[in-house]
Order: structure tokens, then C-alpha cells, then sequence
């Protein structure tokens, strides 16, 4: 039974200080060049482009302990929650397109904040998971889970700028598809916690129509919550999106990625996405960025209802001669 068109608000969060290379600022802008609008809009869906966020400037934000730009990234994720608070308020589900995937703290604390309990699908090569005392890089795109899980509250320690922050996600409500790059600290988390985790050694054992299946009926257990999708295009394999920061081999395809997509989207409990850590400096030919940007757009519209057996309008009637 085809849904009716969910309407689609975008947020573009050009915001590149949770990790050290320039570029990923360019992602939103990025793929709204690419047609993601006009895509979204020719399969029938509504969609209201909110347009740039704009983020202040801290030049004296010295690292606090190993942790680096702590005030600039606690300052844009509050500035990016009431944002998606806001939109979701209006009745849409979001698109937050990034920008590095420390904006996924402001993005679920947001959605959290208008609709209250979700389930959190993190597609990634990584589990962002350390907190501000396991990183060992100091980068806040590998920490945005632990600050808001509530579990890792007496984990995570005060800092500035980040005293809005209430944590809204509980560990039993998080899956994780795509795993191939976890740091020590983060694997005793997602053991202590017992965080459903789909690796790629999963998705190579069950394939990922299995994964799928697991993940719907794992969310249906946990009481069918709004679904918040967090994508980061590193969970795809770098022979198709490479202009990414921290890419890492072994990937999923690109039929696994969107696979992923319109399973989601088939639950109809889709209410808010990230699209982050496309950077188009990265790559090493224009060919890179091109199919990056473009598999980060075919993501989006598969979230929206895409689907590769075709699609037509409810109301379509075709011609008579
Ligand atoms: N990402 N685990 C590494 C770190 O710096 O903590 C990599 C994090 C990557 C983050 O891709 O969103
Ligand atoms: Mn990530
Ligand atoms: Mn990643």
C-alpha cells in the first residue's frame, strides 16, 4: 500500500570544527547542486529547503583535555537543535545535511526535543561512540553518541558550551549497521551496553536483507518510536564515496546502502535524517566527488520513496489513444 508523501524540510549545516579537514563545510551545498530539491519534488514529495545555518566563530576555543573546537561544536549543535526542533514543530521530516557527524548531537537532541522518544539507525564505518576521555584523536565527529546516550552520562564530563545538552537516547533504542573501524573504548561501550550492532561482519554473514529484516523487527520491539536516520556516507565502501574524511575500506555496496533506505522508509516511521562527512577535498578525482555527492543524493531520495522496481502517481492514469 503506497504511503502518502511525507513532506521534507532541509537543513543545511555547513559546519566542519568536529574534525580537522576543511571541505566537509561544502556538503550541503553540495547536494543541493546536485538536484536533491527538484529530485525530491519530481517523485512527489513536498520539500521546503530551510537553507544554511550559520555558526559563530570562537577564535579562543583552546582544547579542553584532548578535545578540540569544544565551544564551536557545543554553540552550532544548540544553534542546529532548535532548528530541527523547530522544523519537525512544522510538521516535517527533516533532512540535515552536513557537514561533519558531530552535528548529529543537535540534530537527535532536536528531533528528541519535538517528538520525544526515537529509535537512533547509525549507518557508519565508525560508532562515534568515545567519549571526551577515550578519543585518542580529540575529534568530536567520533563522540556524538556518548553524549547523548544516558547511559554514559557519568562518562562524559562537563564542557563549555554544552550545558544545554541534556542526554535524550537510551542505549537500547540505537542500531548500528556498517561497523569496520571501532576504537577500543567504543567496543567496551557497545559490549557493557549491549547496543545491537550490525558490522560488516554481519552484513557479510546475514546479508543485508536480513540486517533489514532484524532492524525493523528490533525497532518494532522497542515500541515502534520515530526513527532518526544518521548516515554518514563513510558507511558506504570508498570506491564509491571517497570524498569522505576518514574513509575506510571494506564497505557497503551501493545497493546495500540504499537497500537500507527504502527498508526504512517501508516502515513509515521515518522522521528525521542526517546526511553527513561528504567532503569534496578528499577525493582524488572530480569523478570521486561526483558519484559521492550523488550517492549521498540517491540515499536521500530513497528515503523518501524511491524505489528501484519504479514508482508512479497515486493518481496516474495512463493514456488512452
Ligand atoms: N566519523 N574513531 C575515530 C575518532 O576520531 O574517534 C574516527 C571517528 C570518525 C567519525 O566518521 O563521523
Ligand atoms: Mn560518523
Ligand atoms: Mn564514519
Amino acid at each position: 500500500h503506497p504511503q502518502r508523501a511525507p513532506t521534507v524540510g532541509i537543513i543545511g549545516a555547513p559546519f566542519s570544527k568536529g574534525q580537522p579537514r576543511g571541505g566537509v563545510e561544502k556538503g550541503p551545498d553540495l547536494i543541493r547542486t546536485a538536484g536533491l530539491l527538484q529530485k525530491l519534488q519530481e517523485q512527489g514529495c513536498e520539500a521546503k529547503d530551510y537553507g544554511n545555518l550559520t555558526f559563530d566563530e570562537f577564535p579562543d576555543d583552546e582544547p579542553v583535555g584532548q578535545v578540540k573546537n569544544v565551544r564551536a561544536v557545543g554553540s552550532a549543535n544548540q544553534r542546529l537543535s532548535e532548528a530541527v526542533k523547530a522544523v519537525k514543530k512544522d510538521g516535517h521530516t527533516t533532512v540535515m545535511l552536513g557537514g561533519d557527524h558531530s552535528l548529529a548531537i543537535g540534530s537527535i537532541h532536536g528531533h528528541s526535543a519535538a517528538v520525544g522518544q526515537l529509535s537512533v539507525v547509525w549507518v557508519d564505518a565508525h560508532a562515534d561512540i568515545n567519549t571526551p576521555l577515550t578519543t585518542t584523536t580529540g575529534n568530536m565527529h567520533g563522540q556524538p553518541v556518548s553524549f547523548l546516550l544516558h547511559e554514559l552520562q557519568s562518562k562524559v564530563p562537563a564542557l563549555p558550551n554544552f550545558s544545554w545538552l541534556k542526554p535524550c537516547l537510551s542505549a537500547r533504542d540505537l542500531v548500528y549497521i556498517g561497523l569496520r573501524d571501532v576504537d577500543p573504548g567504543e567496543h567496551y561501550f557497545l559490549k557493557f551496553l549491549g547496543v545491537k550492532v550490525f558490522s560488516m561482519t554481519e552484513v557479510d554473514r546475514l546479508g543485508i536483507g536480513k540486517v533489514m529484516e532484524e532492524t525493523c523487527d528490533y525497532l518494532c520491539t522497542r515500541g515502534n518510536n520515530p526513527i532518526h536516520l544518521s548516515y554518514d556516507v563513510d558507511a558506504i565502501d570508498p570506491t564509491v564515496t571517497p570524498a569522505t574524511g576518514t574513509p575506510v575500506v571494506g564497505g557497503l555496496t551501493y545497493r546495500d546502502g540504499i537497500y537500507i533506505t527504502e527498508q526504512i522508509r517501508h516502515t513509515g516511521l521515518l522522521s528525521a535524517v542526517d546526511m553527513v562527512e561528504v567532503n569534496p577535498l578528499r577525493a582524488q578525482t572530480e569523478e570521486g566527488v561526483r558519484s559521492t555527492v550523488s550517492t549521498a543524493v540517491d540515499l536521500l531520495l530513497g528515503c523518501f520513496g524511491r524505489l528501484r522496481e519504479g514508482n508512479h502517481p497515486q493518481d496516474y492514469v495512463p493514456p488512452e489513444p
